[in-house]
């Protein structure tokens, strides 16, 4: 069952935004520890992993985040969801159609990402129960990320959509996250402002006052 607070601090990460000597489990238990409200597992991307490897990642991690309470998320991969019975999936535009398997994540939370009014007029929001809307900003994440959209993108789709969760991704920082939820965001996305900072706790609870 979805929960709109749970979008409040949303990590998002795979073995490909992890710096290298540094272990996943660590980062992803640090920020869990410090109080992310969410996790996505998106291993996608130059060096990710693939197969039995992924799978077997992917499991170790929804076991650590179901410690926590928190739910699991696993980007563009509805075999792996499933296999491992995760608690949702979160799929672009060019992914998976959501009609395709709605009824199977009756139970499980579905995001679709939207970047502009346009993705918003051709997105059926039936069995959605968000969107992540971006990339605010410039992001170093994502190799096909589109031009990023600003805050102002928020506010529009704000008016479209009335009180339907949004989260905003794509370059999100300590610094601009206040402006973000300003716009009107539920919350925050996160890839590398967390996987990459040197005082994860430091830079979990700074977003978490921003959304607070
Ligand atoms: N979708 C739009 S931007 C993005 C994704 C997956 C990457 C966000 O990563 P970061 O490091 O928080 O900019
Ligand atoms: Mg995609």
């Amino acid at each position: 069952m979805f929960n709109k607070a749970y979008l409040k601090l949303y990590f998002i990460c795979g073995t490909q935004d992890i710096p290298k000597q540094t272990s996943i489990i660590d980062v992803v238990t640090e920020a869990l520890e410090s109080g992310i409200t969410m996790f996505q597992f998106r291993e996608k991307g130059d060096g990710s992993l693939t197969g039995n490897a992924k799978i077997e990642l992917a499991q170790k991690l929804l076991s650590l985040c179901k410690s926590y309470h928190v739910p699991f998320i696993v980007n563009d991969d509805v075999d792996l969801a499933k296999a491992i019975d995760a608690d949702g999936i979160h799929v672009g535009q060019n992914d998976a159609n959501i009609d395709a398997f709605a009824s199977t994540f009756s139970d499980k939370i579905i995001g679709l990402s939207v970047s502009d009014l346009e993705e918003y007029q051709v997105s059926d929001l039936t069995n959605v129960d968000y969107i992540g809307v971006g990339p605010m900003y410039h992001t170093g994440s994502k190799s096909d990320a589109k031009a990023p959209v600003g805050p102002g993108m928020i506010q529009t789709l704000r008016t479209k959509v009335q009180d339907f969760p949004i989260v905003a991704i794509g370059g999100i920082n300590t610094k601009n996250a206040q402006i973000i939820m300003n716009h009107g965001a539920d919350g925050l996305s996160i890839i590398s402002a967390i996987s990459k900072s040197s005082n994860i706790q430091e830079t979990v609870q700074q977003f978490l006052q921003t959304v607070e």
